[in-house]
């Protein structure tokens, strides 16, 4: 099973929306907050994958969730300076947790299609992933994605499948 987590709003649902269905987001796509959990299953080359969305609502909860997951996408709006840093903090808690060992991470920098986005040196820094790094086990793949435009859709698709 992966799991998908980050802040409320950082984009999660219709990322996963948008790596089901390249032509499912656009534009005009709206979402509204994941209360709870939301399942999503995907099918890439006649495989099926299951993917768990927590809502950002229920992040103190997250760690109920944490027992057997082998993946773990951790979604951050870089767009957004306001929230950056706590989502640091939160990805952090979750990094440390030692249900999350073993597990494959990947950090996904999403929005990247707004015109006010970080780039990705700026993201990390505000992350502060290089002191994170330096204290958790686990190796963090870091991807640039948007579900208007699809970047990024290939290699989170790579990731999950490999
Ligand atoms: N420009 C842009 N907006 C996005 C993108 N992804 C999501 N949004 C917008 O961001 C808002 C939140 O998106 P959601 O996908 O619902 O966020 P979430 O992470 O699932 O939030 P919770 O379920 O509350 O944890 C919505 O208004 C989306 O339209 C993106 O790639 N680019
Ligand atoms: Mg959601």
């Amino acid at each position: 099973m992966v799991l998908c987590i980050g802040p409320t709003g950082s984009g999660k649902t219709l990322l996963l929306k948008k790596l089901q269905n390249i032509d499912a987001v656009d534009n005009t796509t709206s979402a509204v907050p994941t209360v709870g959990t939301n399942i999503i299953n995907l099918k890439v080359a006649d495989k099926l994958y299951t993917i768990r969305e927590l809502g950002g609502a229920i992040a103190p909860m997250w760690p109920n969730y944490f027992v057997n997951v082998g993946k773990l996408m951790y979604v951050v709006d870089a767009s957004d300076l306001c929230q950056i840093s706590a989502a640091g903090v939160l990805l952090y808690t979750t990094l440390v947790n030692p249900l999350l060992k073993g597990a494959k991470f990947l950090l996904v920098l999403s929005k990247m299609d707004t015109s006010y986005r970080q780039m990705r040196n700026e993201a990390l820094l505000m992350l502060q992933m290089r002191r994170l790094q330096n204290e958790i086990s686990q190796k963090i793949t870091i991807l640039e994605a948007s579900a208007i435009d699809g970047k990024g859709r290939d290699e989170i698709l790579k990731w999950i499948t490999d």
